[in-house]
């Protein structure tokens, strides 16, 4: 384990747990879950449609994320990337003129070369991710949501934008008019996920507060996934990634609003409908209409602290336990 304590052995704490995470904002609940958790129970199931090739690398963003923040080693201010990064070779290769518009740290490069190289091999993203998990003494299982590839276009002035080139690049900046997930129909999740959703141990599936359109969607656009979760046994309960209609961090709201879609902690929770079982709003939202039959329950849930990470992740157990009629509580 490269940090922190974990869950007290109890019942709850030991039955398995899935997340599903973007990058920024899920990492940070998925962290405080790993943390009350004992080893073992967490399961990530992350988006990898924002994945590219840059610079002949294959980057995986949301899963470096995930990985870097439960190992200990992500930066703590940009939220991305590693932390004590240096940036040699990108100072570097912008004086030779190359493109550095996309900041690869030097650590962070070591993952882009290892990941391509076994990738280049013939590994799975699944197999290489697996083997960074255990390289980085991280206790939880991490999933890409598939192994194939799949990958998210914003339709802005008529032309389709690259996900990483619009929100990095661009600045987020184009006005949307449509969001795709080219190859999503062909795709199959990868091997581990749809076995983990059916798990009969199951607790709970957490939906992370993630942008809903670019980060949770995709995740659901995989064939067999959306359905493994309807038909799931646990409870799903989903935390809302905005606070008095705006994102703490991203594009979700302005996507949104420039999508006519209604940029509210209760819009977020109808885009869910049928899938989840309870909404966790912020305490400004306590009155956010959510869907017929889902528990609306109003919390706290920025997360500045480990210990709002916590708390917040105790909560959704609490909830989840609740919902399953189990009346042990969380310590
Ligand atoms: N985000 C940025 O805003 N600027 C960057 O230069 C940047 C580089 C980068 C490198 C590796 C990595 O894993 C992530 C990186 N990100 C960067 C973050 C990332 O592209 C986005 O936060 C996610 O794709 C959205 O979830």
């Amino acid at each position: 384990m490269a940090t922190t304590p974990h869950g007290s052995g109890t019942t709850w704490s030991r039955a398995p747990v899935i997340a599903l995470s973007g990058g920024i904002g899920g990492a940070k609940l998925a962290l405080g879950l790993y943390r009350v958790l004992d080893p073992g129970a967490l399961t990530v199931i992350c988006n990898t449609a924002d994945d590219f090739r840059h610079l002949g690398l294959h980057i995986a963003p949301d899963l470096d994320t995930v990985l870097y923040t439960l190992a200990g080693l992500s930066d703590p201010d940009r939220g991305w990337g590693r932390g004590a990064e240096t940036w040699q070779v990108m100072d570097s290769l912008e004086a030779l003129g190359g493109e550095s518009w996309f900041r690869l740290g030097d650590k962070d490069l070591a993952t882009h070369l290892e990941r391509t190289h076994r990738l280049r091999a013939g590994e799975t993203l699944s197999g290489v991710t697996e083997r960074l998990v255990r390289r980085l003494g991280i206790s939880a299982a991490v999933l890409p949501m598939s192994d194939d590839a799949v990958r998210t276009r914003l339709l802005s002035a008529g032309e389709w934008i690259d996900f990483q080139h619009y929100f990095v690049r661009l600045r987020c900046e184009p006005v949307v008019e449509a969001i795709a997930f080219a190859g999503a129909e062909r795709a199959t999740p990868a091997p581990d996920v749809l076995p983990a959703l059916r798990d009969p141990r199951l607790q709970a599936v957490v939906i992370c507060p993630s942008n809903p359109l670019v980060s949770i969607e995709p995740i659901l656009a995989v064939p067999g996934i959306r359905e493994a979760l309807r038909r799931c046994t646990a409870p799903v309960i989903g935390v809302s990634p905005l606070i008095g209609g705006r994102a703490l961090r991203g594009p979700a709201a302005k996507l949104l609003n420039e999508l006519g879609l209604d940029a509210s902690a209760g819009g977020v929770a109808r885009r869910y409908a049928g899938l989840i079982d309870a909404w966790i709003v912020d305490e400004t939202d306590a009155h956010a209409a959510v869907p017929d039959g889902v528990e609306r329950i109003a919390t706290r849930i920025l997360m500045l602290s480990l210990k709002d990470r916590e708390r917040l992740a105790r909560d959704v157990l609490e909830v989840a336990r609740r919902l399953s009629g189990d009346g042990t509580t969380a310590p």
